[in-house]
């Protein structure tokens, strides 16, 4: 007589695991939607400095090679300056601005490619790296005044 009756616990247990179980497969669209989420914050940080419209105040010429940059003037005026920038060495280098959030100017480019940007400078001390490998540490690294 005991027999039907665990019969019956076992298949309310297995029910019970069954619930539990979905459950768990409920949260797999909420991570879905977090990611989304965080995709479209992107976009807006990939806005490029030449949309501000501002007007450019100066024009440097900055050549990168192995393990240094030229054209880096110590003093510029405050305002949007362009900068035409050329990697003259056979390494990829790149032209970052560490007071602006560490922000990529110029995207790393290869040797003998060149690439044009503009950005715009509050007063201030700024310092001009290259973040490719040991670069900055080994002398790519240039500090401006803007005034
Ligand atoms: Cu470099």
């Amino acid at each position: 007589m005991r027999r039907p009756f665990l019969l019956a616990l076992a298949a309310a247990l297995t029910v019970g695991l069954a619930a539990c179980s979905d459950d768990g497969s409920g949260e797999a669209p909420a991570a879905e939607e977090t990611a989304a989420e965080q995709e479209g914050t992107q976009a807006p940080g990939t806005g490029e400095d030449t949309a501000d419209g501002g007007e450019v105040v100066e024009t440097i010429t900055v050549t990168a090679e192995e393990m240094s940059f030229s054209g880096i003037p110590e003093t510029l005026p405050a305002g949007t300056v362009r900068i035409d920038f050329e990697n003259a060495g056979r390494a990829p280098h790149d032209l970052v601005v560490e007071e602006l959030g560490d922000e990529q100017v110029i995207p790393v480019i290869d040797g003998g490619a060149s690439e044009s940007a503009t950005v715009t400078l509050e007063p201030g001390t700024y310092t001009f790296y290259c973040s490719v490998g040991n670069h900055r540490s080994m002398g790519m690294e240039a500090t401006v005044t803007v005034d």
